[in-house]
């Protein structure tokens, strides 16, 4: 037997907090024993189903999966009128704490009332069962009216991301068919309205469109242009509504969603979810991973809801569950650097998810910040979207989880629809950095070029699944082929190609290592653009990293690099980019050093956070930088290149 060695940076679970997790061994040994019976079992356990179902899973037309399907259910009926059935109505769905520092109450009573409100109107504007609603919205409560207002019709909802142009908004309306958009006149942006019917009006005018209505919720009070054909204001047509609606029960394989999700190359990739498996697993992960306690918790998801982050783990599981949360509509420096924290403070929140890039940023703005608010509420942390660095990991222990709350590291895509791979706090000994195990009823492998099984730590391969799992996306919309491409076919039928590279350590942890597409390939080793970014950053004078691959006509690749330096850190030319490179040889090896390491003021990031490395490239390369209109700041590229010129 080996004997599994606990290094001093990991962190073993806390007895007080283990006794009363909701993640549990006995979890793991059930899915082991009984995978289908594992899962029917959350499903029956976790949904209120309309007519039972009697079949778990139909793999038969793989890789086209069905999970429950003769059952039926109502999403939005489980997401908020059987909590009122239940008694709980009074408990509160929904702190929304506005831009403005306006707030509002939402309990579960007032939801019901919303949300059958804006099913009545959206029926009266003719979208019924199976009709799809384009979401437009900033982070309002009268999203989360819509979208369960559209679950509760089986009208299946695109929310579109509030940051997206109107090209953007043009393509996914006509891809999906979208009869009728939802948007607002304006949105606040650190602290100044900002139009956001102007785009959709915009997209309108993109070409053949097939919306009929576009209902808009006064938001800012911003001037807007109408159309009295196809323009209704929310006041005029919700407010009239009745508050009583009946939720119609739909087949569990009933479409829930479409959420577009960039591809490699082509046209964005409509990722449709169904209703009873992923309302299974949402359900199942908000508990079991963020631990979610509804009666005493306070949840905090900081995503946008125009992510897959935000409609699972803002709007879905957490509701599901009937968690009580808070709904953030501005951004972390409006009005000042502490607001999460004051926002913390005032809630009592007892658990936060969010991302990466977010704590990096903290971290740059220093640990005095947070340190000024009581978050001694805060009992679990998570994070998703990249891999966690582990110095921002150790940071967000320390800082914000008063050197105690667990953190869990959640990987999932948008395609899977809900968290697959992360440590079950309370049961996991830590190890910052790892995303660890999958989670119980979730199986996954890591492959190398042929196709194998890697067995040894330490080896680069790509992540795959090897089962399927209630929430996985069930194609792309209007286009199974692509599905089968893109996901089913790199290694076979058998094992889905999440896209991501991964290894393990010696403790069988599993290691993401970004995307496929960042790993690099310097005189035929493998090297992770996530592993080079964490060894810069755990330089005292780095406060963020990207490393990008540019080719080299020596090595095929060369690992380029960008930083930002932390507050005090000046830039002293080549003895800092020396001291970091020999830095990064020490950390990693000599192969990893970087040929280049600039500088720099900002990197290029889109709206949810992903560093852009393609335009890095571009700069590493000497090209020409290509298309930055998906970036949350379009200028950032120049000040990059100004500073670069100027040296
Ligand atoms: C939920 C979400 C998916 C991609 C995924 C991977 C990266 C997400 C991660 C992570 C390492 C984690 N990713 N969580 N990498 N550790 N905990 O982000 O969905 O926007 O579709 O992105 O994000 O590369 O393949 P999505």
């Amino acid at each position: 037997m080996r004997m599994r060695i606990v290094s001093d940076t990991s962190y073993a679970p806390d007895a007080n907090f283990a006794a009363g997790a909701n993640g549990k061994q006995e979890l793991f040994d059930a899915a082991a024993a009984d995978f289908e019976g594992f899962w029917a079992d959350q499903a029956r356990e976790r949904i209120t189903w309309a007519k039972p179902f009697s079949q778990t899973l139909d793999w038969s037309n793989a890789p086209f999966a069905k999970w429950f399907a003769d059952g039926q259910l109502n999403v939005a009926y489980n997401c908020v009128d059987r909590h009122v059935e239940a008694g709980n109505g009074d408990r509160v769905a929904i702190h929304f704490e506005g831009d403005q520092g306006d707030t509002r109450t939402i309990t579960y009573a007032d939801l019901q009332k919303e949300v059958s409100k804006t099913a009545n109107a959206l029926s009266e504007l003719g979208i019924g069962k199976g009709d799809r609603v384009a979401i437009y919205m900033p982070m309002i409560p009268e999203t989360v009216f819509t979208m369960l207002a559209c679950a509760r019709l089986g009208a299946p909802h695109s929310v579109v991301f509030g940051g997206f142009s109107a090209d953007a908004l043009h393509t996914r309306i006509v891809d999906a068919d979208a009869t009728v958009v939802v948007t607002t006149d304006g949105q606040w942006r650190r602290g100044k309205p900002a139009p956001l019917k102007a785009a959709v009006d915009e997209s309108l005018t993109r070409g053949e469109h097939p919306v009929k209505h576009v209902l808009v919720v006064k938001r800012t009070d911003s001037e807007v242009r109408w159309n009295d054909d196809i323009d209704k204001w929310w006041h005029d047509v919700v407010d009239r509504q009745s508050d009583q609606h009946t939720p119609e029960p739909v087949d569990a394989e009933h479409p829930l969603f479409i959420l577009y999700t960039s591809g490699t190359t082509g046209k964005p990739k409509g990722i449709l979810h169904t209703s009873g498996g992923y309302l299974t697993q949402a359900a199942y992960t908000n508990s079991i991973v963020h631990d979610v306690h509804p009666e005493s918790d306070v949840y905090w998801c900081t995503a946008d809801v125009g992510w897959v982050t935000g409609h699972s783990y803002i709007v879905y599981g957490p509701l599901a569950n009937g968690a009580t949360q808070v709904l953030y509509e501005g951004t972390p420096d409006t009005p000042h650097q502490g607001r999460w924290w004051e926002i913390v403070q005032k809630y009592g929140v007892t658990i936060l998810y969010t991302a990466p890039t977010a704590i990096r940023t903290f971290m740059k703005w220093g640990a005095e910040i947070p340190a000024k608010y009581d978050l001694s509420s805060i009992r679990v942390l998570g994070s998703v979207g990249e891999p966690i660095n582990p110095e921002a990991w150790r940071w967000y222990r320390k800082n914000i989880g008063g050197d105690k709350a667990p953190i869990v590291d959640t990987w999932w895509q948008t395609e899977t629809g809900a968290i697959m791979i992360s440590p079950l706090p309370g049961l996991t000994t830590l190890e910052p950095g790892s995303a660890q195990r999958p989670i119980p009823g979730i199986s996954a492998e890591i492959l190398d070029d042929e196709g194998n099984p890697l067995t040894e730590p330490e080896q680069v391969g790509y992540l795959v699944l090897t089962k399927p799992w209630p929430s996985m996306l069930r194609t792309i919309w209007g286009d199974d082929q692509r599905y089968q491409d893109t996901y089913w076919s790199r290694f076979g039928p058998k094992y889905y190609f999440a896209g991501d590279g991964a290894k393990y350590d010696a403790d069988g942890n599993i290691w993401l290592l970004g995307r496929v597409d960042d790993v690099m390939n310097v005189s035929g080793h493998r090297l992770s653009t996530a592993e080079i970014e964490s060894a810069l950053v755990s330089h005292e004078s780095v406060a963020e990293a990207a490393v990008v691959g540019a080719s080299d006509e020596t090595t095929g690749q060369a690992v380029c690099a960008f930083v930002i330096l932390r507050e005090g850190f000046a830039d002293n030319g080549d003895d800092t980019v020396q001291e970091l490179r020999n830095h990064v040889a020490k950390e990693i090896g000599p192969i990893a050093k970087p040929r280049q390491i600039m500088v720099v003021p900002e990197l290029p990031k889109t709206r949810s956070g992903k560093i852009m490395r393609r335009l890095l490239k571009d700069v590493a390369e000497n090209r020409e930088v290509g298309d930055v209109t998906t970036l949350a700041d379009s200028t950032v590229m120049n000040l990059i290149q100004a500073g670069l010129k100027k040296d």
